[in-house]
C-alpha cells in the first residue's frame, strides 16, 4: 500500500475534503478500501500519478502511464451505502462537468458509468462497497489513451491537469450529494447517452443480448427493449452502442 503522508496537498482542496496525493501504489480503490475498513472519514480522497495493479470492473485492468491521468478513489459514509450506484452516478456526472469546464468538452455517458468522446472510452468508474461505505475509483484518460480509446489533452503533457480535474470535480460532487436522489437519477438519465441506442449487451455469464435502450430503472439497472419485445433489465453487462 502506498504512504499516504507523501505529499499531502491539504489547502488546495475545497473544504470538507482530505485527498492524500501518491506518487505510485497498487490500486487507489484497494488502498481506499483498507483505509475505510480502518475507520477512514466521509470524503477521503486518494489520487495516485500511477496505479501498478490499477482495477477495472469483473478483474479487469486499468492502465494509464505515470503521471499522464487522473486516477483517484473517493470514500462515501453516511448514505445509504445499498446503493452504491447512486455514488457512481454523482462521480460520473462530476467528471463530465469537470471535463467540460477544464477541457472544454462534455462526454456522454454510457450506461452503466463509462465516460466516451466521439464513442470511445475516456473514462471508467469502479464502484465497491463495505457494510457501511462506498469507495469509488474513477480513471480519467487526460493525457494518455490506449488503442480504441480517448483522451482529453493528448499533445500536452502538463502533469497538474489530472490534479485540477479532481479539484473540479469535488466541489461538484458535493453540488450532486445535497440532491435528492430522485433528482440526481433524472440528471443523471439526462446525460445518459446509451437511452434510445440500439445496444448490444455482453451479460457476465457470456450471453449476448440486442435490442434499444429504452430506461433505467430506480435501482439503475438498464432496460432493454428486445426485438421480441420484451424488456428486460441487465444489472451487470458490458454494453455497446451500435446506432442511436
Ligand atoms: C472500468 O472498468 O472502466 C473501471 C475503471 C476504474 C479505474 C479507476 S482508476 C482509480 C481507481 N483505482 C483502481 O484500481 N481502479 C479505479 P471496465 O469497464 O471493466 O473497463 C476495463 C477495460 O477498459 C479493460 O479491460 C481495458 O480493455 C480497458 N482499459 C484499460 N485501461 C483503459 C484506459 N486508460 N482507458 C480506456 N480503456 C481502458
Amino acid at each position: 500500500m502506498a504512504d499516504i503522508d507523501a505529499n499531502s496537498l491539504q489547502g488546495a482542496w475545497p473544504e470538507g475534503w482530505t485527498v492524500t496525493h501518491v506518487a505510485e501504489t497498487g490500486s487507489t480503490n484497494a488502498d481506499l478500501l483498507s483505509l475505510a475498513h480502518e475507520g477512514a472519514p466521509h470524503h477521503s480522497v486518494l489520487v495516485a500519478d500511477y496505479q501498478t495493479t490499477g482495477r477495472g470492473r469483473l478483474d479487469r485492468t486499468w492502465e494509464a502511464p505515470p503521471g499522464t491521468n487522473l486516477l483517484v478513489s473517493i470514500l462515501f459514509r453516511g448514505h445509504d451505502v445499498g446503493s452504491a450506484h447512486h455514488f457512481t452516478h454523482i462521480v460520473g456526472l462530476a467528471a463530465r462537468s469537470a471535463c467540460g469546464s477544464l477541457f472544454g468538452v462534455l462526454p456522454d455517458i454510457k450506461w452503466p458509468n463509462d465516460l466516451l468522446l466521439d464513442g470511445a472510452k475516456v473514462a471508467g468508474v469502479l464502484a465497491q462497497a463495505g457494510t457501511d461505505f462506498v469507495v469509488v475509483g474513477i480513471g480519467v484518460n487526460v493525457h494518455w489513451a490506449p488503442a480504441g480509446a480517448a483522451c482529453l489533452a493528448p499533445n500536452t503533457t502538463n502533469s497538474r491537469g489530472a490534479l485540477e480535474l479532481l479539484r473540479r470535480m469535488l466541489p461538484d460532487v458535493d453540488r450532486l450529494e445535497a440532491l435528492p436522489s430522485s433528482a440526481l437519477r433524472d440528471e443523471y438519465v439526462r446525460h445518459l447517452s446509451t437511452i434510445g441506442c440500439r445496444v448490444r449487451v455482453e451479460m457476465t455469464d457470456g450471453r449476448l443480448l440486442e435490442g434499444v435502450a429504452v430506461g433505467v430503472d430506480t435501482d439503475a439497472r438498464l432496460e432493454v427493449r428486445l426485438d421480441s419485445g420484451a424488456v428486460v433489465n441487465i444489472e451487470v453487462g458490458d454494453v455497446i452502442h451500435l446506432r442511436t
